[in-house]
């Protein structure tokens, strides 16, 4: 599979880091379980952690990598902040029960403007879970939290991995696009639906002028995971075999999907599948990723795909059953928090 290259990137020393070959982040896999790796990606989650729970088994899904000294999670990001302003404290909720319940969390001021709702979780997680986080309207603010955490980082080598609005992302951009020209390797985001799409899909309906913004000006490679992909992928069944303890399970209890808790069969995996990608990159055994191109955001909120070999977007499709590839999502789901391993 072809490393996926961002000509607007290709300038001074971002360039080497940039062209570091794929199969390094397959090396990274034999690497798993020695503690930090210093070649761990540096991710930054953006979630909204709010209304389907598959932000809280990619959350999971996350810590479990970072366990296996395969990403570095720098700062957990919550846009589409929900009517129970919970969705900070239900990340920091799952972040303790990793055993990392200090990396940052910032909330979107600039918030969606479309179908806005009550979580069916995020309170709960607040509520029966330790945390130590205030309301999203208290928290600190998501843009602030972005400029900290990329300005203390090495050049090109942040990975950003967006699976809900895109709110923080095109406030980011409009404000400091030199900062994510500088230090933003990737931006992994989940939305749309590729190639063609005559529907609205979510994260792209929920904010559409912020998704068309990041979609015409954000300063650098985009990977789209459309909404096709975690669709075919069913995860979730097995957090019964976690701890009751266990908060991501909980979300999993409380969301339901087809009239039924998500925990009883499992629901799609729209955003573990983005951040698996974010981390392990297009393992060949898994992913096909499309020649470069652009997707622009109707005026309805679908996504339209062109090709253009120069363009700086590209999107993902599976290869082989998507039943392989939900399992290998849903077992990191599942891996036992290292901390509480050490028990
Ligand atoms: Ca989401």
């Amino acid at each position: 599979m072809m490393r996926i290259l961002n000509p607007l990137r290709l300038v001074g020393t971002a360039a080497l880091l940039v062209l570091a070959p794929a199969v390094e982040l397959h090396a990274k896999e034999s690497h798993a379980r020695r503690g930090a790796d210093p070649a761990a990606v540096k991710l930054i989650l953006d979630t909204d952690m709010s209304g389907d729970c598959d932000d809280a088994g990619t959350l999971a899904l996350l810590h479990a990598l970072a366990d296996r000294g395969e990403c570095e999670l720098l700062a957990t990001i919550v846009n589409r902040a929900d009517f129970t302003k919970a969705s900070a404290a239900a990340v920091d909720a799952i972040n303790t029960y990793y055993g990392r319940p200090n990396i940052p969390i910032g909330t979107d001021k600039v918030g969606p403007t479309a179908l806005q709702r009550t979580s069916p979780y995020a309170a709960a997680l607040r509520d029966e879970f330790p945390h130590d986080i205030v309301a999203d309207d208290q928290a600190p603010d998501a843009l602030a939290i972005y400029r900290k955490i990329l300005a203390d980082q090495p050049d090109a080598s942040v990975t950003l991995c967006s699976v809900g609005a895109f709110s923080n992302l095109a406030e980011l951009c409009r404000h400091e696009p030199e900062l994510v020209r500088a230090k933003v390797q990737r931006l992994v985001v989940m939305g749309g639906e590729f190639p063609d799409s005559d529907r609205r899909e979510t994260n792209v309906a929920t904010h559409r002028d912020a998704a068309h913004f990041v979609a015409e000006h954000w300063p650098g490679e985009i990977i789209w995971h459309g909404y096709e992909i975690g669709d075919a992928l069913i995860t979730g069944a097995k957090l019964k075999q976690t701890p009751q303890k266990n908060p991501v399970r909980r979300a999993y209890e409380l969301r339901r999907y087809r009239g039924r808790p998500s925990i009883n069969g499992g629901q799609p995996s729209y955003d573990q599948a983005a951040a698996l990608y974010a981390v392990r990159g297009s393992e060949p055994a898994f992913w096909e990723t499309s020649s470069g191109g652009h997707v622009r955001v109707d005026a309805e909120g679908r996504t339209r795909w062109s090709t253009d070999p120069a363009g700086p977007h590209r999107y993902v499709k599976i290869v082989g059953p998507p039943q392989r590839l939900a399992a290998a999502i849903e077992a990191l789901m599942i891996e036992p928090p290292a901390h509480l391993a050490k028990e």
